[in-house]
């Protein structure tokens, strides 16, 4: 893929974010959760480990190692804490097939929302006022030839 391209599609994606983000706390509405940690299945390299979701960064992405098979990226809110949107912003190389699962104790997810027309861009999850701790975002079909790749993910409440 073109480097002009990626940029481009980084900034629109910055641009969107951004406004998303303003417009939601200046209406009051949303609170971004604090992520104290996250967790991937597995990352192409080091490059693009899974910290590289959550740096506030849409310049940088975690993704998935290549293949066939399901991979997944978990946030840690460090607490239980009512959710009310996930905000995803998928790279190119993003999921056609996901779930976004929720857990108070990281080892039973509930199933919160299914997503079967996944692709590149920013997607707003609107969950029905979850408790939960972990947020997982389970990937099971591939929109490329490539892994499964987030450049940032968020969560607010109310
Ligand atoms: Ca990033």
């Amino acid at each position: 893929m073109k480097k002009a391209k990626i940029l481009a599609v980084a900034i629109c994606l910055f641009l969107a974010f951004s406004a998303l983000g303003l417009s939601e706390a200046a209406s009051g509405k949303l609170n971004s959760l604090a992520i104290v940690e996250v967790k991937a299945s597995s990352a192409e390299n080091e490059d693009l480990a899974a910290g590289k979701a959550i740096d506030g960064d849409l310049g940088s992405r975690w993704a998935s190692e290549y293949g066939e098979g399901a991979q997944w990226l978990m946030i840690d809110l460090s607490s239980s804490r009512e959710i009310n949107t996930v905000v995803i912003a998928w790279e190119l190389a993003a999921a056609l097939a996901y779930k976004v699962q929720t857990s108070s104790d990281g080892s039973n997810w509930n199933d919160a929302v299914e997503i079967y027309d996944g692709e590149a861009g920013i997607e707003v999850v609107a969950l029905s006022g979850v408790t939960a701790r972990y947020i997982r975002v389970y990937c099971l079909e591939r929109t490329s030839e490539y892994g499964y790749s987030i450049l940032e993910i968020a969560a607010y409440g109310n």
